[in-house]
C-alpha cells in the first residue's frame, strides 16, 4: 500500500525542526517491534532529532545484540527515566500495536502526550494519533519504516545498524519471509537493507539458534504428550497447564512458536496452541490459506491479530476453554471450506 499522503503531511511538519521524540511499542516487544523503534530511532537521530526507544516491558534477551539496544528505556528496569522520557517528548511514535491498551504500564503517560504518529500493521486500528500510517497489509512494521523513510527521502540516513535493525523485525515477523503477507516489495525492501551491510549469518544465527536445553525440552515434551492432530478437521491443538511450564523451569518466551510445530504436520490448515497462565487461558491461532483466526478470536476470545496469526484469552479452565473452542470450530471451519 502506497504510504498515505495526508499523514505524511502531518509527519513532515511535526519533524519540520529538531525535535524531542519517544517511540514505544507493545508490552512483551518481538523482533518487529524493537526492529522497528530501533531503526526508526537511528533514522531520526540521522535527520537531527533526538529519539528514545521505550519498552513497557524488557523484550526477549535474543533481540539484546541489535544495534542500539543497549540505550532502550524499559518500564520494568527503569520505570521513572522510561516514564519522564515519555512525559518530556514532543512527539511519541507508536510502532507495531494499534491500541493504547497494547503498552501495558506506559498507557496513562503516552495518552497524556498530545502529539502521537501511529505506524502499524495490525487490524482495526484505534484513533489515538495525529498522523496514522496503518496498513494491514503490510508483512512487519519494519517494513512500513522504510517506506516512510523512502517517501519522506532518508534512505540516505539508513546505514548498516539501521539495516540489521529493520531487516531483523522483517525477517521475524514473515516467518523468514513465507507468511502470506510477504510480497515482491518485501523482497525489494529486504534486498535494499541487504544492500546496506546487513549480516546475514549474525540476523539469523541470533534469532535461530537461542534455544535453552529447558526449552527444547518442554518443546520435546508437549509434542509428544500434549498435541493432538484431528486429520478430519485438519486441525492440530496443542495445551500446555502451569504444572507442566514450571516442570521445564519455564521462561518468557520459551513457548514462542511452538504453535507452528502443528501447522508444519502436512495437510493441516489450523493449528491451536492453549497455555495456562495463572488467572486466564492465552490462546494462538495460526492457519494456513483463507481461514481468518483474527475474525474467529475477536468474535469468540476477546483477541485478534491477523488473519494467519492471531492470539485470545480466555477467563475459563484451561479444559473448558479448549472444549469451548472444539464446539466453536467446524461451524468456523465450515464457513471458510479449503
Ligand atoms: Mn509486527
Amino acid at each position: 500500500m502506497p504510504v498515505p499522503a495526508e499523514a505524511l503531511a502531518t509527519l513532515r511538519q511535526l519533524l519540520e525542526r529538531p525535535r524531542r521524540v519517544a517511540i514505544v511499542s507493545h508490552y512483551n516487544p518481538d523482533g518487529d517491534a524493537v526492529g522497528s523503534t530501533l531503526g526508526w530511532a537511528h533514522l531520526l537521530k540521522a535527520a537531527g532529532h533526538h529519539a528514545r526507544v521505550v519498552l513497557p516491558n524488557t523484550p526477549a534477551d535474543f533481540l539484546d545484540w541489535l544495534p542500539g539496544r543497549s540505550e532502550v528505556l524499559c518500564l520494568d528496569r527503569s520505570p521513572d527515566a522510561s516514564l519522564s522520557t515519555i512525559r518530556t517528548s514532543d512527539i511519541v511514535f507508536c510502532l507495531d500495536f494499534n491500541r493504547l491498551d497494547r503498552i501495558g504500564g506506559l498507557e496513562d503517560a503516552v495518552r497524556a502526550v498530545k502529539t502521537k504518529v501511529l505506524i502499524d500493521h495490525h487490524q482495526e486500528p484505534e484513533e489515538f494519533a495525529s498522523a496514522a500510517f496503518s496498513d494491514t497489509s503490510a508483512s512487519s512494521t519494519c517494513q512500513m519504516v522504510v517506506e516512510i523513510a523512502q517517501a519522506l527521502g532518508w534512505m540516505e540516513h539508513i546505514d548498516q545498524r539501521t539495516a540489521t535493525c529493520l531487516y531483523t523485525g522483517m525477517v521475524t515477523d514473515s516467518g523468514s519471509f513465507r507468511f502470506r503477507s510477504t510480497t515482491p516489495q518485501t523482497m525489494r525492501i529486504a534486498a535494499d537493507l541487504l544492500e546496506r551491510g546487513v549480516d546475514l549469518d549474525q540476523v539469523h544465527n541470533a534469532i535461530s539458534d537461542t534455544n535453552s536445553a529447558d526449552r527444547l525440552r518442554l518443546l520435546g515434551f508437549t509434542l509428544q504428550e500434549r498435541m493432538t492432530v484431528l486429520p478430519e478437521l485438519r486441525t492440530v491443538i496443542i495445551g500446555l497447564g502451569q504444572e507442566e511450564l514450571k516442570r521445564f523451569h519455564f521462561k518468557q518466551g520459551d513457548t514462542e512458536g511452538f504453535v507452528n510445530y502443528g501447522l508444519s504436520i502436512k495437510g493441516m490448515r489450523l493449528a491451536a496452541f492453549f497455555m495456562e497462565h495463572p488467572d486466564l487461558v492465552k490462546i494462538s491461532l495460526r492457519s494456513k490459506g483463507d481461514l481468518p483466526v483474527d475474525r474467529f478470536l475477536k468474535d469468540h476470545f476477546n483477541g485478534g491479530g491477523h488473519a494467519n496469526a492471531a492470539g485470545g484469552r480466555s477467563e475459563l479452565s484451561l479444559e473448558a476453554t479448549v472444549q469451548r473452542f472444539m464446539s466453536l470450530l467446524p461451524a468456523f471451519l465450515q464457513a471458510h471450506p479449503a
